[in-house]
């Protein structure tokens, strides 16, 4: 399915987010994005998967350097629910996994993969990135009560709250987000207006141009084989004109 449920923009950066059927129904959109946005030459390059950190219910962040940039709590978050999201965890978002996570619809998005990082039901979070072009995954948005809104807002003003409201939002959905400027994109805040509906970040990643395939071998043969017939071609040439033939 590629549906565009929004292209938020102001200025040079745009904000765009896609609902998903299923993980590789994400992935599907993620493509076609690249595709239509980029060209045939791009590809997604996913550089975060959460996997190396440590899924813990009982710990959590204030602050986490990662391969996209630095996650931080923002100031003036909110705590989520203490039924839930207690002790040393409260208003630090988390690493999960599904054997850790007391919530429930928010999942690794990782094929292979197990981790994701969790709002632990915070109100707000900010990634700090040097990247242009963002891509990833968002799980559980906006499933608990009618009024409740997430949106995504980067520094420069761009903001998008495009994800389906409760009702008809379902428990487990899944979206597909990609932002775009045309410099360093800097700040993005993940705001959520509620503490009690929280969700999932996963595969944060950025759009590449790879490098040319290099030739299969047995181009490179034919090419040795011209090459070598060039050589011998002139040094045929130079012992004739040494002869004066
Ligand atoms: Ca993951
Ligand atoms: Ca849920
Ligand atoms: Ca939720």
């Amino acid at each position: 399915m590629l549906l565009i449920l929004s292209a938020a923009s102001a200025g040079a950066t745009t904000i765009t987010i896609m609902p998903a059927t299923s993980i590789s129904n994400a992935y599907a959109d993620e493509s076609a994005w690249v595709l239509s946005t980029f060209g045939s030459n791009f590809v997604p390059d996913t550089l975060e998967n959460f996997n190396e950190f440590t899924a813990s219910d009982t710990s959590g962040y204030t602050s986490l350097s990662t391969n996209v940039g630095t996650f931080s709590v923002m100031p003036g978050s909110q705590p989520g629910n203490p039924t839930w999201s207690s002790g040393t965890k409260q208003n630090q978002f988390t690493i999960l996994d599904s054997a850790d996570t007391p919530f429930k619809g928010r999942f690794n998005t990782t094929p292979g993969g197990g981790n994701w990082l969790d709002t632990n039901d915070i109100t707000g979070i900010q990634l700090s990135t040097s990247l242009d072009t963002l891509i990833f995954m968002v799980t559980d948005v906006n499933d608990i009560r009618p009024g409740d809104t997430v949106s995504i807002k980067t520094a420069d003003g761009t903001e998008s709250s495009a994800f389906a409201p409760e009702p008809p939002a379902q428990n487990g959905n899944l979206y597909f987000v990609a932002i775009t400027s045309s410099g360093p994109i800097g700040d993005v805040w993940f705001l959520n207006t509620s503490t009690a509906d929280g969700y999932g970040l996963d595969d944060f990643g950025t759009v590449v141009d790879p490098p040319a395939p290099t030739p299969e071998p047995g181009t490179l043969g034919i090419a040795g084989i011209g090459l070598a017939a060039i050589i011998w071609g002139r040094k045929r040439q130079i012992s004739r004109s040494a002869a004066g033939v």
